[in-house]
């Protein structure tokens, strides 16, 4: 059978959720780079997604969008290792905290909405994006100050924690990590697992050498 195709690119966070997934879930797939930044270059690409975004995820003759979805699709096609805790209070804390950075903080800081507010307010991205990454992050922190084991929800691998590692690394040029120390020290206990490792930015076949 034909592998999955992955339409990724090595700086997207939302790539990367997926990336991981697939990664934990021992799933071989061919990596399709999408260039995110020239509208030309996505042409073809475009007709996977009417969104025009990655990640999209062709798998079992179904053609897949939204990271999230991507995920949950995975979790329950292939069952090992599970993404979710069984427990259903856990499982909410787990798709609370997945969807607080999918959704709250990562929409406001990607490359579309930094190039938007860079053309309303010459060289004004960075600061809206490093803005709503703290806001975010200030709650985010509290949250698994109070839901966290060794991860992000206890002491398993959830999809919290698939969604944590990019959402840090957009912030680490730009944001004091300081007062987030519970954020840093799952960030850097995930950075330590070889498949969270083979789904960093640097790793992918598209990533710019010197990165
Ligand atoms: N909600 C979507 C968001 C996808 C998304 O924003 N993808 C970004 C990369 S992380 C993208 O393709 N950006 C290109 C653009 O907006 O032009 C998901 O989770 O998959």
């Amino acid at each position: 059978m034909a592998l999955p195709i992955l339409y990724s690119s090595w700086s997207s966070s939302c790539s990367s959720r997926v990336r991981i997934a697939l990664a934990l879930k021992k799933i071989d797939y061919e990596y399709h780079a999408v260039n995110i930044r020239s509208e030309e270059e996505q042409k073809d690409f475009f007709l996977n997604n009417p969104a025009k975004k990655v990640p999209i995820l062709k798998i079992n003759g179904l053609t897949l969008t939204e990271s999230m979805a991507i995920i949950e699709y995975l979790d329950e096609v292939y069952p090992n290792p599970p993404l979710l805790p069984k427990d259903a209070g856990e499982k909410a804390h787990a798709r609370a905290i997945a969807f607080h950075i999918s959704s709250n903080i990562q929409p406001l800081q990607n490359l579309a909405i930094c190039k938007m507010v860079d053309k309303i307010k010459p060289d004004y991205g960075i600061t809206w994006c490093n803005h709503h990454i703290t806001y975010g992050f200030d709650a985010l922190e509290e949250l698994l100050k109070k839901y966290s084991g060794k991860f992000c929800v206890g002491d398993q691998i959830t999809v919290a924690d698939i969604n944590l590692p990019s959402i840090v690394y957009n912030a680490k040029y730009n944001v004091d990590m300081t007062p987030y120390p519970t954020i840093s020290r799952i960030a850097s206990v995930l950075a330590e697992i070889p498949e969270f490792q083979a789904a960093e930015a640097s790793r992918q076949p598209d990533a710019p050498k010197d990165n």
